[in-house]
């Protein structure tokens, strides 16, 4: 699996990810055991010039590839559950990168909560507009570059201009995010990777009920 996302090679990236529910293995066992891994070998390759943009965006296909057939088994289990929260969910201004983004709206969709997701390249003011409009109690936004980084600020700014801060949560993630970022910003939660984003989403809705309790006493 590993393998075939440093290759670039969408078919045999898809027909390994049907054997491998085919054998039984947990789907999020084989992105997170499999494919992810392929891609930070992509990404090392690139740093150090073996790799250039149209090999990134081969090995960006083939993980597409093996999304398609892992992505509808990993969402089955969302069904089964009582709906978590809404979710607004996005990559921030000036960033393309989306795997990352798709596969943590993937499990929070897994663990019952509604996604909406916003895409790549989002304002802060259209995250804010999305957020009022459904009333969301979370928003998540996505960053890959050093340079989209501080657009995340951008989204907790936007929320606060709006007059939303007080009800809807921010968590925030990617590959250059650090907590210590996400305190200096003031969003309410950092998650390094897709399994812990679901468990920081679940403790931000406790968060909020507790609040919720507070302000109605
Ligand atoms: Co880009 N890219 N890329 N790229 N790319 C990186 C990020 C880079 C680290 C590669 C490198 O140099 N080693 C580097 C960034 C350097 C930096 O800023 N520090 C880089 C660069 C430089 C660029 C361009 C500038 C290249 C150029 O044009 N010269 C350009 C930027 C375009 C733009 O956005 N404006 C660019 C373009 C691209 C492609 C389009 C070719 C392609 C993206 C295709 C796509 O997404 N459709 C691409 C890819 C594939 C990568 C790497 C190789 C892989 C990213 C990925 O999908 N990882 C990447 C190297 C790397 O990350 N090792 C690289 C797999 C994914 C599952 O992990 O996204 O980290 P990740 O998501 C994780 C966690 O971070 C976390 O959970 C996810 C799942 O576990 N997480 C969250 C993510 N979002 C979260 C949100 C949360 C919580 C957790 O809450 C809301």
């Amino acid at each position: 699996m590993r393998q075939s996302i440093v290759d670039g090679a969408p078919e045999i990236a898809s027909s390994l990810a049907q054997e491998a529910l085919a054998a039984g293995l947990a789907p999020i066992d084989a992105v997170n055991n499999g494919y992810v891994p392929g891609m930070h070998e992509v990404g090392e390759q690139f740093a150090r010039g073996q790799m250039f943009l149209p090999d990134m965006m081969a090995s960006a296909e083939a993980m597409r590839a093996a999304m398609a057939v892992l992505d509808p088994e990993l969402r089955k289990l969302g069904t089964e559950r009582p709906m978590a929260g809404v979710v607004v969910l996005g990559t921030t201004k000036g960033d393309i990168h989306e795997i990352g983004k798709i596969l943590v709206g993937t499990m929070l969709t897994a663990h019952g909560f509604q996604v909406h997701d916003l895409g790549v390249d989002v304002t802060g003011e259209r995250f804010a507009a999305k957020a009022r409009e459904l009333k969301a109690d979370i928003v998540g936004v996505s960053a890959l570059l050093t340079t989209t980084m501080r657009n995340q600020k951008g989204v907790v700014e936007a929320l606060q201009k709006e007059g939303l801060r007080g009800q809807v949560k921010v968590m925030v993630g990617g590959a250059p995010v650090t907590r210590r970022w996400a305190e200096e910003i003031g969003a309410d939660g950092y998650a390094k990777d897709a399994v812990s984003a679901v468990a920081l989403a679940q403790e931000l809705m406790q968060q909020k009920l507790q609040e919720t309790d507070v302000n109605s006493m």
